[in-house]
């Protein structure tokens, strides 16, 4: 093409380009529907395939009023299969509301979902009028795609009121169960081996003198070293690490800023690549919100010592997993 051709064409070759970046954009994550999805928690089970376990925010839901729990699954973090709703507050007997996060464990030959469940009001302008309660519950299933049967008919305890259960099981099979609770934050209760109900009392853990308000605790563990990570004052990611899943705990920073509304994440490795799912606010077609939940993720890497680098919301995301996978597999 000669000089002047080319300069006629390259507004439209240089559109072209824009519009296949904007097609590799793989934020949020493509479930196939317009489905808003909050909470991700990410596993990968033994048939390889990485699993999401997420809340749901319906259209037109009032505050943060959600009635079930859906999972996803993917062979390459950007073709996904919607398996549905998992569960759902109508097949509990002690609760009729706020399915909020989620979180899931494979053990003893099943398949476990974890959940926050409750009922009750939330008054917002007069608070001390509000009822609402919640509490955590177990749910077992023999397919990891459910569908989970609540496995002990009652939450694990009922006070204090609590949310946002994580579950970590360490290498000596022992489960850990952290969660965000009224006065008893940076907890966490030892798990019964059959995951149905905890081990004595909920036990303190030093956070080295730094803690902020907490939601959705997430623990996972790396080269012999405990990340204790958490959305601090539920907006912005930060971790804490130590040599044992009950602490002491030495505080690490932030790895991902907030941007306004509440954040909630989980950290998996998946093909020798570390991964953060979390969700964003986004602006969507309704009638009644601005902006809801979308799940979304990136790479996350660390540094030689251990620590975390920053993380930055993309529109690409994890779009390019499936080629470093196919990379990896012609190695
Ligand atoms: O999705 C409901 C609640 O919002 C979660 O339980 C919190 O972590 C926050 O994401």
């Amino acid at each position: 093409m000669n000089a002047s051709l080319l300069s006629l064409f390259l507004p439209f070759i240089l559109s072209i380009g824009l519009h296949s970046e904007n097609a590799a954009a793989k934020n949020p994550l493509d479930f196939g529907s317009n489905i808003r999805t909050a909470d991700p928690s990410g596993h990968v089970w033994n048939d390889g395939r990485m699993y999401l376990y997420t809340s749901h925010d319906q259209e037109c839901q009032p505050d943060f009023y959600m009635k079930n729990w859906h999972a996803f699954s993917s062979n390459n973090l950007v073709d996904w299969t919607d398996h549905g709703p998992i569960l759902s507050v109508d097949d509990l007997s002690w609760s009729d509301n706020f399915a909020w996060a989620p979180d899931a464990a494979y053990k003893n030959g099943k398949y476990y979902l974890i959940f926050p469940a409750g009922t009750g009001y939330k008054d917002r302008v007069e608070p001390e009028k509000s009822t609402k309660w919640m509490g955590i519950g177990v749910a077992v299933s023999d397919s990891p795609t459910g569908p989970f049967k609540d496995a002990i008919g009652k939450p694990l305890w009922t006070e204090p009121y609590a949310n946002d259960p994580s579950l970590f099981i360490d290498d000596d099979g022992q489960a850990y169960l952290y969660f965000h609770a009224q006065g008893t934050d940076y907890h966490v209760a030892e798990m019964s081996d059959d995951l149905l109900s905890i081990k004595g009392d909920f036990i303190e853990m030093d956070m080295g003198g730094y803690e902020p308000k907490m939601e959705g605790p997430w623990v996972f563990k790396r080269n012999g070293l405990y990340y204790f990570t958490m959305p601090e004052n539920n907006r912005s990611l930060s971790y804490y690490t130590s040599e044992s899943p009950k602490g002491p705990w030495t505080y690490k920073g932030i790895f991902m800023q907030s941007e306004g509304g509440n954040n909630h994440h989980s950290i998996v490795e998946y093909h020798g690549q570390w991964i953060l799912f979390y969700h964003r606010w986004l602006d969507i077609n309704s009638t009644c919100h601005r902006k809801q939940r979308h799940t979304a993720a990136e790479y996350l890497y660390f540094n030689d010592d251990g620590t975390i680098q920053p993380v930055e919301r993309t529109l690409e995301g994890v779009g390019d997993f499936p080629s470093k996978i196919s990379d990896t597999s012609q190695r």
